[in-house]
């Protein structure tokens, strides 16, 4: 299965190609949809997302809510585009607006420097158009129909926000309590905890600031046997890594213990094999996070993301304007000062993606039956 995006943050639309889903694939579009708001959602996000609101359309590949087999296009028109037709038309735009619009304070943290010199521009409205988070929306849009592929397997993936700004919650949760961060404002399952994330982004957003934060993410019921310990580029732990490193903003990306994992003994870390008739194999500990030797082993998935502070300051730090090469406060626009809970959201897509994909490899199938027949026979 492949998946293409495209899109600008200010453009039409954003679109995603998704080829090679078997046929028969029962899509829920309002599933798809309450991901999508809950991605809009979360203290701390900023005054963009009070005009959009991010609904999936179907352009192709479905007939009567099911997949037939054809590439399936997704589309998300961004409500914004029309306050931002006169510079980001694909016609010609109003080179003064153009201007007004222009960004060369280039920002720390940012693509803005290295796109401009890569690409052979001087405004980095060119990249940052780009490089914007908004195209997470419709990754989280495409994300959704892998999950619904997935869910028709039993393998359902949940998550919640572990960290926020260094304020921590240092508790362990069971699967099925994961749901509950879903209701929350900030994707915390801790009130207390939550409360103390809200007082950080507040004041980090006093001082012009903004915070990144750990978000968890965990998959129940993928069987064991996915990914690749023959070939290095199908480890399913390298392709969860490419995909969640790939979300903008990501820095980085931790399986099971994670970097714990360098701190102990081979006896301390490494879970220990079990059996019983009715169960199996099974790990009596799960710090290897569900994955060993590059394949699933039939434990739940446990796999952390940490998203560095968003890099538009509005107190923007020293730079230099790229045309005059003069020292330069970094441009500040409209943005987020946390979206923590959006990186939940976005990251349980990615995993999605990547986890559809591993099957599809193993298993294949041309219809949803078929896909289902040889995952339930594989043990
Ligand atoms: C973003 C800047 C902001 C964010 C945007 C990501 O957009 P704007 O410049 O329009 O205020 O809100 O994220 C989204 C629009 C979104 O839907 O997630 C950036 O520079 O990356």
């Amino acid at each position: 299965m492949k998946l293409t995006t495209a899109g600008e943050s200010h453009g039409k639309a954003l679109i995603a190609v998704i080829e090679g889903l078997p046929a028969h694939l029962q899509l829920d579009m309002e599933k798809i949809n309450a991901d999508l708001a809950l991605r809009q959602s979360g203290f701390g996000r900023g005054a963009r997302q009070k005009i959009e609101r991010d609904r999936a359309e179907i352009l192709t590949g479905v007939r009567n809510l099911e997949t037939l087999g054809s590439p399936v296009t997704l589309c998300i028109y961004n409500k914004d585009y029309a306050n931002w037709t006169a510079c980001m038309s694909d016609g010609k735009c109003d080179e003064s607006v153009m201007a007004q619009k222009s960004l060369t304070k280039v920002r720390p943290g940012h693509a803005d420097l290295t796109g401009v010199i890569k690409y052979g521009q001087t405004d980095a409205r060119n990249i940052l158009e780009r490089a914007s988070a908004r195209e997470t929306a419709i990754r989280v849009a495409a994300g959704g129909v892998y999950k619904q592929y997935l869910s028709a397997l039993g393998v359902e993936i949940g998550g919640y926000v572990k960290e926020v700004c260094g304020v921590k919650d240092e508790r362990e949760y069971a699967f099925d309590e994961l749901a509950k961060a879903k209701t929350t404002e900030l994707g915390m399952l801790d009130k207390e905890i939550e409360e103390l994330a809200k007082c950080k982004i507040t004041e980090l957003k006093k001082n012009g600031d903004t915070a990144g934060g750990v978000a968890e993410i965990r998959v129940k019921g993928l069987k064991s046997g996915f990914g690749s310990v023959m070939t290095y580029a199908e480890k399913l732990d390298a392709q969860l890594a490419q995909g969640l490193m790939s979300i903008q903003a990501v820095k980085g990306v931790e399986v099971g213990a994670g970097f714990a994992v360098a701190k102990k003994s081979g006896k301390d870390i490494h879970d220990e094999i079990a059996y019983e008739n009715e169960r199996g194999f099974y790990r009596t500990t799960n710090r290897a996070g569900g994955i060993e030797g590059g394949m699933s082993n039939g434990e739940e998935l446990v796999l952390r993301v940490a998203m560095k502070p968003i890099p538009t300051l509005m107190k923007g730090l020293k730079t230099v304007e790229y045309t005059t090469k003069e020292s330069a406060v970094a441009a500040s626009e409209r943005s987020d000062v946390c979206a923590i809970f959006a990186l939940e959201i976005i990251a349980e897509a990615v995993v999605a993606e990547v986890l559809a994909n591993a099957v599809e490899k193993r298993l294949g199938g041309d219809t949803m039956a078929e896909v289902k027949t040889r995952y339930n026979l594989l043990p």
